[in-house]
């Protein structure tokens, strides 16, 4: 089961991949099934959100979560190393990835509940308090708990290909055995000290080797929101000219450094 839903994934990215207002954006999809019920679940709520919901809540009898990471391809990340401001085609795969997975998860659930299993998405993950820039349901970290990679000092969850790219989960009562969270430090300051180039890329001081303020990282991606305007979900012509609100993004921490297309 654990392959049969791997690669439905790796189609359905193949598939949606071609059309709408930007194509060709994403390497082959990774997969993980973790632990519903990982010890370290109950943690997020000391280091993400006080109200951090457990998958349990959400699903009683939740035992696995199927976390994947769609990397972008080249063209999206290479485009996304210039200048201050993010290129269009980051924005608009921006849009793509995240239209593109409200519908992979609903392919999920009803793929799932045909062969007589519940599945359910945490749409606390949709939502953050912009007071405080946190959510409820945080993906990094439940994708961490599920194996899909490791934290780097850009905040990134870097997978086995990079960090450029987005996460998703679904919450199911698959009867599989868990994957494990990985062990070994992906992050080269991490691990011993070196590298640091996304420090340098960050063009507002963002992120420092003491830490990442998360306010002023939100000052440049509204910035780019005022820019990056009227892209819709990039699926389709009719939905961009509907759609106003402006893409919060930046990525420039996490293109033209070691992580950026693989583990280092
Ligand atoms: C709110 C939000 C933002 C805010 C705040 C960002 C932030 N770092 O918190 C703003 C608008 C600024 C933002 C910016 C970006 N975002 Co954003 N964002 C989110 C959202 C909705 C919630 C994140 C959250 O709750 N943060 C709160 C902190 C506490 O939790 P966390 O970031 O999940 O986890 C970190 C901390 O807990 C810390 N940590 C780990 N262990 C410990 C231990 C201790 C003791 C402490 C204190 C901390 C700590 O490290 C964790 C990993 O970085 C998520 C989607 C989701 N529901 O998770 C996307 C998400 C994090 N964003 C994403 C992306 C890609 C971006 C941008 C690159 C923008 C872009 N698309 O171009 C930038 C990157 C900024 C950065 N360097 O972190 C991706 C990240 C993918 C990945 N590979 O990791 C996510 C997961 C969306 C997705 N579905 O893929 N984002
Ligand atoms: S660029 Fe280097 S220091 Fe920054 S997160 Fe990646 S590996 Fe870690
Ligand atoms: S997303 Fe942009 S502003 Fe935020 S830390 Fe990365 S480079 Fe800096």
């Amino acid at each position: 089961m654990k392959q049969n839903i791997t690669e439905f994934i790796i189609e359905f990215a193949k598939k949606q991949d071609i059309g709408g207002l930007i194509s060709d954006i994403w390497r082959t999809p990774l997969v993980r099934f973790g632990d519903a019920n990982h010890p370290d679940m109950k943690k997020l709520r000391k280091l993400v959100h006080p109200e951090h919901v457990l998958p349990k809540e959400i699903l009683p009898d939740a035992n696995v979560i199927i976390a994947y990471f769609f990397p972008f391809n080249e063209k999206i990340v290479n485009g996304n190393k210039i200048e201050r401001l993010s290129s269009k085609d980051w924005a608009m795969a921006y849009e793509k990835t995240n239209a593109a997975f409200g519908e992979l998860n609903q392919f999920l659930i009803s793929l799932l509940e045909e062969k007589g299993y519940k599945a359910v998405v945490a749409q606390q993950a949709f939502q953050y308090d912009e007071s405080i820039l946190k959510s409820r349901w945080s993906q990094r970290h439940v994708a961490r708990l599920c194996g899909l990679g490791t934290f780097g000092i850009n905040n990134m969850l870097i997978t086995e290909s990079g960090c450029c790219g987005r996460i998703g989960t679904v919450i199911t009562n698959l009867d599989v055995k868990p994957d494990s969270p990985i062990t070994e430090e992906y992050c080269m300051f991490k691990k011993n000290g070196s590298c640091g180039a996304c420090i340098s890329r960050c063009p507002t001081n963002a992120l420092t080797k003491e830490g990442y303020s998360r306010f002023v990282c939100n000052a440049l991606c509204d910035e780019n929101a005022k820019v990056h305007v009227g892209y819709g979900n990039s699926y389709t012509l009719e939905n961009a000219k509907q759609e106003l609100a402006g893409t919060n993004t930046c990525g420039k921490c996490v293109v033209g450094v070691p992580c950026t297309f693989n583990r280092p």
